[in-house]
């Protein structure tokens, strides 16, 4: 079964590591946010993408989920004893990537081919697509005015107050080659837990955000010239990133309460819709803690799994996949 996994962050990359223990390498396309990116020291770097790569490859920092395992600081000591910025903290091995992608770029390849060209490097075998080859930089508002996400993020530890957020040159940025062909193709699509605000909607903004996602045949490429996924009968799932009200890690439960929303399950499968609506989704999971929240999912007219969602361990990455692959396969028509 083809599927497509929308990801972004730590979350969003355990969920695809754990589809990956489910599935055919040949049948799992991850479509990763490239909102993060940024340019610091002089180079580009994609920490969605790589935290993606390093988890599929087993390379990832288990104590950050971002980041390389076994990883040492010398070049960011040295930056240090200099004055230089070190609020944003590369590793002396991640910034081998960070390195051979900007040299590679520069040498005139897109984001697309730099990352298949590590994939294979690193042995990775689903297919990896940023959401673009254009930079579409996520600017976040504030009251302390605009942002840009890894400035909000990690330089100012998210303690501004969001009042909204904007996905810089998305109308005009174009999905990167593959990512049409793989919703094309999919049976299912896969909301990872990943932030909603941050992570998910700056693809879906790429996507054109009206429920779009399956181009018209032949292949459409220009904004306006996709069908609802929903109509060729691939259902829409996706996992909730908020349990109990909290998010699992990083800041959309704040985001969600500084722009008047109550943080929880419920808002989380709101915010994507029915896709018997004007939405997105077909499936929703959410967490045993949240059960109570399940029946008012069904009322918005999305069906719901009640599971573990939770994925400390390898484990529980594979099962919570498991579990979410056969949910959705009940929901196909
Ligand atoms: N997150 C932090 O909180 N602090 C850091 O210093 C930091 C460095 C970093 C370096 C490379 C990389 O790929 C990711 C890094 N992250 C860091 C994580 C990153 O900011 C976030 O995980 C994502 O942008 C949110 O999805």
């Amino acid at each position: 079964m083809k599927v497509v996994a929308l990801a972004g962050g730590v979350g969003g990359a355990k969920l695809v590591d754990g589809l990956a223990r489910n599935l055919p390498p040949e049948d799992l396309t991850v479509i990763v946010n490239t909102g993060d990116d940024f340019e610091h020291l002089g180079l580009k770097i994609c920490p969605d993408l790589d935290t993606v790569c390093y988890t599929l490859a087993g390379s990832a920092n288990p104590a950050t989920g971002w980041g390389r395992a076994n990883e040492t600081w010398n070049a960011l000591q040295s930056l240090a004893e200099l004055g230089g910025p070190v609020w944003f903290r590369l590793g002396d091995r991640d910034l081998g990537t960070h390195l051979e992608r900007t040299r590679l770029i520069h040498e005139g390849n897109t984001l697309s081919q730099v990352t298949r060209r590590f994939c294979e490097a690193w042995g990775v075998g689903p297919a990896v697509l940023p959401m673009s080859d254009a930079p579409v930089p996520t600017l976040v508002y504030t009251d302390e005015g605009e942002l840009h996400f890894q400035e909000y993020f990690v330089r100012r530890q998210c303690r501004p107050r969001v009042t909204g957020f904007e996905f810089q040159r998305a109308e005009q940025a174009l999905p990167a080659p593959g990512v049409l062909e793989a919703l094309n193709e999919a049976r299912l699509i896969v909301i990872c837990p990943s932030n909603p605000w941050v992570s998910i909607d700056p693809i879906l903004a790429i996507l054109g955000n009206q429920s779009r996602w399956v181009a018209k045949e032949p292949l459409g490429r220009e904004p306006g010239t996709f069908v609802p996924a929903t109509a060729k009968g691939c259902p829409v799932v996706a996992v909730s990133p908020i349990i109990g009200g909290e998010a699992v890690r990083g800041p959309a439960a704040k985001m969600y309460a500084e722009l008047g929303v109550q943080p929880s399950a419920l808002a989380v499968a709101g915010h994507y819709g029915s896709a018997g609506e004007t939405g997105l989704l077909s499936g929703f999971v959410l967490d045993h803690v949240d059960k109570t929240q399940a029946d008012e999912v069904r009322s918005l007219g999305i069906e719901a799994l009640v599971t573990n969602t939770l994925m400390h361990t390898p484990a529980e990455r594979t099962q919570l996949a498991k579990e979410v692959l056969l949910f959705a396969g009940k929901l196909l028509n």
